[in-house]
């Protein structure tokens, strides 16, 4: 097949992937925006930008859409909830395989993305019938104390390019059964994958009487629709996935106005290796951590620190897997990293390596792949880099395949440097000894939101909640009760009795 022909077929694909799951190609096209695919670097459509008074408008049709929908009682919108999931899984290789034309993730994470918004469906349906409140014991005689939990709101969601999809259905998926309504300003270079899951809403809201018009909508929009969206204050509850620096606008931007930011920012995940860890399986985990999604994870493994006794038992071995990695074409079934997202991902990494070197750094791999991948790609060796400390670019999140290693003499090192860094994402020990696991469970061990043991830092699941500290922003969302955070609590306490008792004792005798 000629380059040209080849070109042509990927653009024509996009277009027939997005007709599979309904979405109008001639939708919000025809715009300004063109959209690359990583794949290759062709342009795979064009769509057009709202406005910012089409997001102001749309803002206050979700807000009267969530007027209703909170009205709607849970365990149904649960049912709507349910409804998407299923529309999720009858589109799940269509919906993957844009993903991967979209963003280069493998066909298998492509499809793993996919699954994970089915999994939180899942969830929320669930937990549409036990979004509890707690009954208190009042001080006072013939009183009660009790919670409830009351929609909050319009929800904003703003997702990055790395999780196009999943992350928007983690915080939809909850928002739904909640009885918010959604705002959607996704990653400006992946708009086509949120048209696509739009779609699929909109098609279950529409079969749906109770679904309100504007219960999810999308803003497809660069910088000024976000600023829309975080300003305005009919939005109580923002949602935002992305750069530390985003994260600081944004958090500033919606405290100022009194309303909640659930930040999930920067990562710069370690692992430990400890004496007695196996190191086969450890070996197979850091390679996943560190090296799926060529790197563009959040929970990406970038500091690996390896206890003295098994460093030379365990470093020639990785280094051996990076150099033999399948880089490649991600729709093609033996590639195991894909390209990075575009060019200035790919000028980064090299501007970090260049720092690593400078600081003393040994890096092995790192360099573009140009021979057996489609041309125009920045398709590159994932980096190993030696360290002699964690100086430099080590302190900092590079959104690239780049693993810094560094030798440790103790766990108690491991643990001080491992939380020596301003992000608190991910974390992950590898030991077969007990202490040294529960060590690092501890309070005084690992000081992320994410602590996992015998287990890489990346791919988590649904069920717990996901989100980290410091620099990583503090919000958590998914599982566990991450739920309320979309909600308002409410207060009460209730007098059946005939007399009115002040509460600490207080008399006031009128
Ligand atoms: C992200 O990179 O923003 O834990 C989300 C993981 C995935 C989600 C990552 N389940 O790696």
């Amino acid at each position: 097949m000629t380059q040209a022909a080849a070109r042509h077929s990927l653009r024509d694909e996009v277009a027939a992937l997005l007709a599979t799951v309904g979405a109008a190609p001639d939708g919000p096209s025809g715009g300004g925006r063109a959209v690359h695919s990583p794949l290759t670097g062709e342009i795979i459509a064009e769509i057009r930008d709202v406005s910012a008074s089409e997001a102001s408008d749309a803002i206050g049709r979700a807000h009267e859409a969530f007027l209703s929908w909170r009205r709607v009682p849970a365990p149904r919108r649960g049912e709507f909830v349910r409804l998407l999931g299923e529309a999720l899984r009858a589109n799940k290789d269509a919906l993957g395989r844009l993903v991967t034309i979209e963003v280069g993730k493998i066909v298998s994470e492509g499809l793993g993305e996919v699954q994970e918004m089915i999994d939180i469906c899942d969830f929320a349906v669930g937990l549409s019938r036990q979004l509890h409140g707690l009954t208190m014991g009042s001080e006072r005689p013939d009183h009660r104390l009790m919670e409830q939990w009351h929609p909050a709101g319009v929800v904003g969601v703003v997702s990055a390019f790395n999780f196009p999809v999943a992350v928007w259905c983690w915080n939809a998926a909850l928002a739904f059964v909640c009885g918010d309504a959604v705002v959607w300003k996704p990653s400006e270079k992946t708009p086509l994958t949120a048209l696509a899951v739009q779609s699929l809403v909109e098609r279950v809201a529409a079969r749906f009487p109770e679904a309100p018009a504007g219960l999810s909508t999308l803003l497809v929009g660069g910088r000024e629709v976000g600023e829309v969206l975080v300003g305005d204050a009919r939005v109580p509850v923002v949602s935002a996935t992305g750069s530390t620096a985003m994260g600081r606008v944004v958090g500033q931007r919606v405290a100022g106005r009194f309303g909640r930011a659930i930040l999930e920012l920067g990562g710069n995940n370690a692992s430990i290796v400890c004496p007695s860890a196996d190191l086969d399986l450890a070996l197979r985990a850091i390679a996943f951590g560190a090296m799926g999604t060529a790197g563009q994870r959040c929970t990406t493994l970038r500091r690996l620190f390896v206890h003295e006794a098994v460093y030379d038992a365990l470093v020639p071995r990785l280094t051996a897997l990076y150099a033999s990695v399948p880089v490649g074409d991600p729709l093609t079934s033996d590639s195991l990293v894909g390209p990075l997202i575009d060019e200035a991902a790919f000028a980064a990494m090299q501007a970090a390596l260049e720092e690593a070197r400078a600081a003393g750094g040994r890096v092995h791999g790192g360099e573009r792949q140009v021979e057996g991948v489609p041309a125009g790609g920045f398709y590159v060796r994932p980096a190993l880099v030696e360290m002699p400390g964690q100086t430099g670019p080590v302190r900092h999140e590079t959104f690239a395949p780049i693993l810094y290693v560094m030798k440790v003499r103790t766990l108690d090192e491991a643990i001080g440097l491992q939380n020596d860094v301003p992000q608190g994402l991910s974390s992950s020990i590898f030991s077969t000894d007990m202490r040294d696991t529960e060590r690092f469970l501890s309070a005084t061990g690992s000081d992320c939101g994410i602590a996992n043991v015998n287990m890489g830092s990346s791919g988590a699941e649904i069920g717990g909640a996901f989100g980290g500290e410091k620099e990583t922003g503090g919000g958590r969302e998914s599982g566990s009760d991450a739920w309320k955070a979309y909600m308002r609590r409410m207060t009460s306490a209730i007098n059946y009795g005939d007399a009115m008792p002040l509460a600490q004792g207080v008399t006031f005798d009128v």
